[in-house]
């Protein structure tokens, strides 16, 4: 390929001129950002293990009271993209949060959309446009755009979460905000109530939900029944994975990132293809490996791992006898709205 011009290759009174335009000469850097054949990424195959992060959240506990910092959460931030980022991919934004039994976390609403998955803990809620969500391990929970949403804890034991946002692609488009709320007026629904069957919808009068999110909660018994009720359905079906969804719509349950569950059966090996999103893996259940060309990671339960996209990766369920179950987030839906998903196979 032709060799370009590099900057030092241009007179330093001509740079100097450009410079003082607000003028950039594009050649120099033009690979830079239309690398050959795959893109530069600076996500970077990264893995949290629950056993280190527990220990640090707990102690969080003990040094910030919730009123000093309204969400205590460690963020799991890429190495790649510099900590100070706080993002693990280019879209995706991952913290572990904390909430101690009796604590509050107040009432707001934000452009980014947000999803918990529960990691560990009873008793715990997330109030979201006025509906109580029961947190319970391995539910998920959304907090879409502009939705208002405070968590509390009636429990005994502390409650921790992984919150998953598309926080980094909002900031980037210079579109985050938020506003704080007052308590929120709850009613009777639960998130989950009006569509727990997926074969029928509520329908009044003939009129079917107009809600933007008529799902807020995903419980993890009916996601983990589906799951054993697909593989057993067809023994040989390969990949035994959901994709939580808009019931009413049948589009991804958010607008930006997706998320998905995974079966692996005992032993499992299964090859996901190279695709351009960037994809993170969080195991609710067994024990798992995840390989990619240059890293493999040994997944414990409540584990997190973050994988850029253009990577093919192998998950393998290390137990020979039951099954493992993954929760996973990606930047599909906003890769096929702008145009830009790829599979490579
Ligand atoms: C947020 O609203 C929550 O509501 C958690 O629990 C983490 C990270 C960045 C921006 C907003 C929450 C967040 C967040």
């Amino acid at each position: 390929m032709q060799e370009l011009g590099k900057l030092e290759d241009l007179p330093q009174h001509y740079r100097d001129e450009l410079q003082a335009l607000n003028l950039v000469p594009l050649w120099p850097s033009l690979r830079g950002v239309l690398p050959p054949g795959v893109p530069a990424r600076q996500t970077r195959p990264t893995c949290w293990a629950y056993q280190d992060i527990k220990p640090l959240l707990l102690q969080a506990g003990e040094l910030t009271p919730i009123e000093k910092a309204e969400r205590r959460v460690l963020v799991l931030a890429n190495p790649g993209h510099g900590l100070e980022k706080m993002q693990a991919s280019a879209a995706i934004y991952l913290g572990m949060q904390l909430l101690l039994p009796g604590e509050w976390a107040p009432s707001h609403r934000h452009t980014p959309n947000a999803v918990r998955m529960v990691v560990e803990g009873e008793g715990a809620w997330t109030t979201v446009d006025g509906e109580k969500c029961p947190m319970q391990r391995g539910d998920l929970i959304l907090t879409p755009t502009g939705l208002w949403h405070e968590h509390g804890h009636d429990g005994t034991a502390p409650v921790v979460w992984l919150d998953v946002l598309d926080l980094p692609l909002v900031y980037y488009m210079e579109a985050s905000y938020h506003i704080n709320g007052d308590r929120q007026h709850t009613h009777t629904g639960r998130g989950d109530r009006q569509h727990v069957r997926a074969g029928v919808a509520p329908t009044r009068v003939f009129e079917r939900s107009h809600k933007a999110y008529p799902v807020l909660r995903y419980p993890w018994a009916e996601t983990r029944a589906s799951l054993l009720s697909l593989a057993a359905d067809d023994p040989a079906l390969e990949c035994v994975q959901v994709t939580y969804i808009n019931p009413e719509t049948g589009h991804d349950a958010e607008n930006i990132l997706g998320f998905y569950a995974l079966m692996l059966r005992p032993g499992q090996s299964l090859r996901l293809p190279a695709r351009s999103p960037a994809q993170v893996f969080h195991l609710i259940e067994g024990a798992v490996q995840a390989r990619i060309t240059d890293s493999t990671f040994r997944l414990a339960e409540a584990d997190t791992c973050c994988v850029p996209g253009y990577e093919a990766v192998t998950l393998t369920n290390l137990h020979a006898a039951q099954p493992a179950f993954v929760f996973m987030a990606d930047e599909s839906p906003l890769h096929r709205k702008l145009g830009v998903y790829e599979n490579r196979g």
